[in-house]
């Protein structure tokens, strides 16, 4: 047989099935359908004394098609008996295994009977980063392999392991060394020479020992305290089935906890934001393969602390780094707060000491501009002030080799005025890192008007080199999640002069998920850090005409409460604890007074959410309209990865789909009536306007 996806083949007496579904060969449904036919053709072979299953390209199967768990009556009982057919086949059946061996590929895997890989092959089950469960049988057979406690971990956590950790806990049988087909062929003939009983991972027994009950108890209680992430208790009552139950009501029951998640709204959620992460770095109009500039050594202006944590991303990954700054006491706080950071991670055992070194290596000091002049890219991260900024671009614009490519990471300068202080603004780029930014996953690329397309291209490629999650935003204040921001927390502060307390607001907003509620986040990040912005964008009358807005940042900045730093902002604070604090309760009395704000007492957690989450998604919207971010999903990632949205609602436009856009539409107009709409705060964008009139979803639009 040869369809292109799923080959048979019979060597010298060996069946050979070849998949070859690029990318990783994920297993889409004709992929099973060919995988289907290829082991009918094999049982039907009597010439063929073994099998080996082998995969072309960059991987073995990396798991079933996450598309595919869309489609209405998706079912994975039809694969799971595929498998058995392998696991109970009377001929030997191997397994040859290279790249990323994840999910359904890894239960395909786990059903033969020998498996072998190269070198540096990764194993692993990341089903629960999809709010899913292994669906094939893998929570019948991964314990039968290497026991209950390594399964859980594995399930539970989704992380990756390394061939040799697999083959010493009992997935792999050998590690080949280079030509895995031939070794696996080779070791197919062994077995069938040897004509011994072959060890199929469905009869061996899972220990029921004190290690696999403390294992499962621990990992119920866990399960227990996340109930947003469904997965992970539906893992351990798999797992439980397989210690307790014969491997065929296991595998029932897993199929029908599997069935579960797939329609759960956390599985969707997290499915969606797997397709968008990766989507996100595609640019309209540009190749994928597009050109690109080289980038083989990066400097960066300011060592604080975001060209400190720039600084690491680049060194992490072996690019060499000059750092610049303006006085030898600067360089050296910058590069020992690096090296600290590198020695906590040590200290938890996720570095070596010699990588630390290694890394530090990377790093070189200067308080010499002229030590860029080499660099492919520099990124100027000093103080977040345009005249700084506009001096720091336009040395750069002189000094940079040609063909350099300069970052600005400003958060909320416009991009355009940056790039033409340098003189050539085609070589310019933003790079909105978020703080801690060898922490934060986003990085928020900005596309100047006359950035160049290779300039673009190169920004995105670069960013997920470092492992960072690229999204590209046009030139606007606040590009796309500051901007969002803004509503947010301008309705934060209009709740406190109305009468709510700091705690009640972010306990309300954590209860839907959010990391950190907006009184706790303002304090982390600095009071003065946003009263800095507000006051610099009054100067500039770039604020409503509204007398009332942000005053309370405001005051509480000039009375020195500049949040944890200071111990004390919209809270009080014992070491980094924050508590509430009677004071800020007078602070917003009085502004309120002074503002003719009337008080209540009636504020209720849903008023909160809503006035801080609707005009968010709105904003959005009107961001998506302008074109300003090119995609729903762009957002989501935005949010999800350098806001701590939580992923399981998927996003701000992913849950405006969930709440539906007329419900939000409504009460945007419900508020206006309620608070008035003098400055325009409650106006619905005129897309989401359009969409609601129509029924329409946000995560279905693109701009034409
Ligand atoms: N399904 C569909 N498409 C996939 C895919 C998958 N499982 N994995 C990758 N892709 C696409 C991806 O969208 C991108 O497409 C391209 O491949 C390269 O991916 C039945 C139910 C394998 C480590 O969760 O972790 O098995 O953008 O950019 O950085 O019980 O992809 O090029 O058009 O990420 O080198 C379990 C998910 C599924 C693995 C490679 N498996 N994938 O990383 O490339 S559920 C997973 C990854 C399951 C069974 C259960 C990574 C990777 P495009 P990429 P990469």
């Amino acid at each position: 047989m040869s369809l292109n996806i799923v080959r048979y083949e019979n060597g010298n007496g060996i069946g050979l099935v070849l998949i070859s579904n690029p990318p990783v060969n994920a297993l889409s449904a004709e992929v099973v359908a060919g995988l289907r036919k290829a082991v009918d053709i094999f049982e039907a072979d009597t010439s063929a004394k073994a099998l080996v299953l082998h995969c072309e390209g960059r991987t073995f199967v990396a798991g079933g098609d996450i598309a595919n768990f869309e489609t209405p009556n998706f079912d994975t009982r039809p694969f799971s008996s595929l498998l058995s057919r392998l696991d109970e086949s009377p001929r030997p059946v191997v397994a040859t295994l290279h790249g990323t061996v994840l999910g359904g590929g890894l239960e395909l895997a786990m059903s033969c009977h020998h498996r072998l890989a190269l070198p540096d092959t990764r194993l692993g089950m990341p089903e629960v980063k999809l709010g899913l469960l292994p669906g094939s049988q893998g929570t019948q057979r991964l314990p039968r392999l290497v026991g209950v406690p390594l399964a859980l971990d594995l399930m539970l956590t989704g992380r990756f392991i390394s061939a040799q950790d697999a083959l010493a806990a009992g997935i792999l049988d050998e590690i080949a060394s280079d030509d895995s087909l031939a070794l696996g062929i080779a070791a197919a003939e062994r077995l069938a020479e040897a004509n011994l009983p072959v060890r199929r991972s469905s009869t061996l027994n899972v220990s029921a020992d004190a290690a696999t009950r403390q294992a499962l108890a621990e990992a119920t209680a866990r399960a227990a305290k996340k109930p947003n992430y469904p997965a992970l208790g539906a893992i351990v009552r798999a797992v439980e089935a397989a210690v307790n139950l014969p491997f065929s009501d296991g595998e029932e029951m897993e199929a029908r906890e599997f069935d579960q998640l797939r329609l759960s709204s956390t599985s969707r959620a997290l499915r969606h934001l797997f397709f968008a992460e990766r989507t996100a770095a595609r640019i309209p109009g540009l190749s994928r393969e597009g050109a690109a500039r080289e980038v083989h050594s990066v400097g960066i202006v300011g060592a604080g602390t975001m060209g400190g944590g720039i600084a690491m991303n680049f060194a992490n990954v072996g690019i060499p780094v000059v750092l610049v700054e303006a006085t030898d006491e600067a360089l050296k706080r910058g590069l020992s707060v690096v090296r600290n950071n590198y020695e906590a991670s040590a200290a938890k055992g996720k570095l070596s000491k010699e990588e630390v070194e290694k890394r530090m290596s990377l790093l070189n000091g200067s308080l010499d501009y002229g030590s860029l002049a080499s660099c492919d890219l520099v990124v100027e991260a000093v103080f977040e002030d345009f005249y700084i900024k506009k001096d720091v671009c336009a040395r750069l614009g002189q000094i940079c080799k040609k063909g350099a490519i300069i970052a600005t990471n400003t958060s909320t300068l416009d991009v355009d005025l940056l790039a033409e202080a340098t003189g050539r603004p085609a070589d310019v780029v933003g790079m909105h890192f978020f703080s801690p930014a060898n922490v934060m996953r986003l990085v928020e690329v900005v596309r100047g008007a006359r950035t160049a397309p290779d300039v673009l291209t190169t920004a995105m490629r670069l960013a997920r080199r470092i492992g960072k999650v690229p999204v590209v935003s046009g030139v606007c204040y606040g590009f796309i999640g500051n901007r969002m921001l803004d509503p947010y927390i301008r309705e934060m502060e209009f709740l406190l002069l109305e009468g709510a307390e700091p705690q009640q607001i972010d306990n309300a907003i954590e209860s839907l998920g959010m990391a950190m509620g907006p009184c706790r986040m303002s304090d982390l990040s600095g009071v003065d850090i946003g009263a800095k912005v507000v006051n610099g964008r009054l100067e500039a009358g770039e604020l409503p005409p509204d007398p009332s807005y942000r005053v309370v940042v405001r005051k509480l900045f000039a009375l020195g409460r500049c949040g944890q730093k200071t111990k004390a902002g919209y809270y009080r604070y014992d070491g980094r604890t924050p508590l509430p604090d009677p004071k800020i309760v007078d602070i917003c009395a009085d502004l309120a007074r002074e503002h003719g704000i009337a008080r209540r007492r009636d504020i209720k957690d849903q008023e909160i959410i809503e006035r801080l989450m609707y005009p968010l998604i709105n904003e959005g919207i009107q961001i998506l309209d302008e074109g300003i971010a090119y995609r729903p999903g762009d957002i989501d990632v935005v949010w999800t990865a350098g806001y701590g949205f939580p992923d399981y609602r998927g996003g701000p436009m992913f849950m405006a789909d969930q709440i539906g856009l007329s419900e939000i539409k409504n009460t945007l107009d419900h508020y206006a009536r309620m608070r008035g709409n003098q400055f325009g705060y409650w106006t619905a964008s005129r897309l989401l306007e359009s969409l609601a009139a129509t029924g329409q979803r946000i995560s279905a639009w693109t701009k034409q």
